[in-house]
């Protein structure tokens, strides 16, 4: 698994800093084009696995799945360097296994194992990897929101180049809690203060309730204008526009010390969490017409008339990553619970440090 984990990250680094590239022209070998389908695929099959463990009852607490988004992290996270910190909300378990946590760990900890990637004690909506770059995982939507312009004004106070990568969901943008931090942002923005890269994750739903539902004013990207931040829209189930997309907006961040914000146009093609099985708030027609582009299927297809992979590759790709998931639910079913003398601790600080 680590072997596979490196190959994987040696693909995402292979992608980056060859400055700005159009979409279709992002020169990509073949390797690293057969490796970001892998990488999407480990996403879609873990998450189905994940969501089948939930309602079988392996899985307490709540659990939300990210199929038909995986494109905007396989592309954003592909731009990732060493001390970059990434936040995100509860629908993580994509930003963990993209950064290169392991699927084994991630899955005991929605299982709320022992052996999870924190010790089964955050659970779906929680994970944690600092040695990965991820800095969770947030259950309360738009509170990760000041913590991340927070660690963006922390990095460049320390001098360093790294930049923050802050997910958020079009129903947080509503949250006072974006406001108050874009707010900052953008002023600390004004000094190269804040590198912070707002990755909006439109998925045109927070829950059960549409963006028109939401908000008066629905061209998300311009709120960001208020607060001086640019920004632009990203095509989010084309995963070479986010790449290239990704590419730009990264270095920037990274060369100006300025926030910058991208909404990623996406679609959820599964319920809002696991435990929803009625979805009145939508149409079938339309979540089948989304299927329709689906990013996975997208990318297969550019794969296929590039020449770049043929059906057979496909397939033995697909299997891999079912070996892989099958493996990480297998480890979660065998994994002990959390010992009990463990409850308390990493719970509370020690008052020494
Ligand atoms: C402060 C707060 N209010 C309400 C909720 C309940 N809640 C959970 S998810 C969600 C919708 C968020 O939508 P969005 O940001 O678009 O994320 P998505 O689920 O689409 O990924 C809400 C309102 C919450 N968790 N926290
Ligand atoms: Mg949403």
């Amino acid at each position: 698994m680590a072997t596979t984990q490196r190959a994987d990250k040696k693909r995402r680094q292979a992608g980056r800093d060859d400055g700005i590239t159009a979409a279709g022209e992002l020169g990509l070998d073949q390797e690293t084009l057969r490796g970001f389908y892998r990488q999407m695929v480990v996403v879609r099959l873990f998450e189905d696995a994940a969501q089948r463990s939930f309602r079988q009852g392996k899985i307490g607490g709540y659990l939300h799945v990210y199929s038909g988004q995986e494109a905007v992290a396989t592309g954003f996270l592909a731009t990732y360097q060493d001390g970059d910190k990434v936040i995100t909300a509860y629908r993580d378990h994509a930003h963990a296994l993209l950064l290169g946590s392991d699927p084994n760990a991630v899955m005991a900890e929605l299982f709320g194992r022992g052996t999870g990637l924190v010790k089964g004690k955050g659970g779906s909506m929680h994970l944690f990897d600092v040695a990965n770059g991820l800095w969770g995982g947030y259950g309360i939507v738009g509170g990760h929101i000041p913590l991340g312009v927070g660690m963006a004004y922390a990095l460049r106070y320390q001098q360093s180049d790294a930049i923050v990568q802050l997910y958020l969901g079009d129903g947080a943008i509503h949250n006072g809690a974006f406001h108050e931090a874009a707010n900052l942002a953008g002023l600390w923005g004004r000094e190269g203060l804040n590198p912070t890269l707002f990755v909006l994750e439109n998925n045109q739903y927070g829950m059960g309730t549409s963006i028109e539902r939401a908000t008066a004013m629905t061209d998300l990207a311009a709120k960001f204008d208020s607060y001086g931040i640019e920004h632009e829209k990203v095509d989010g189930m084309d995963l070479e526009a986010v790449l290239a997309c990704a590419r730009r907006a990264v270095a920037r961040v990274r060369e100006t010390g300025r926030p910058y914000a991208v909404e990623a146009l996406t679609y959820r093609l599964v319920a809002h969490g696991a435990g929803d099985f009625f979805e009145k708030y939508r149409t079938k027609e339309e979540v089948r017409t989304w299927r329709e582009r689906d990013p996975i299927g997208l990318f297969e297809q550019k794969l296929l008339a590039s020449g770049m992979a043929d059906e057979r590759a496909l397939e033995t790709i697909r299997e891999e990553a079912k070996q892989i998931v099958d493996e990480a639910i297998r480890f979660a079913d065998e994994s002990p619970e959390p010992a009990l003398d463990e409850m308390a601790t990493d719970v509370y600080a020690d008052a020494a440090e």
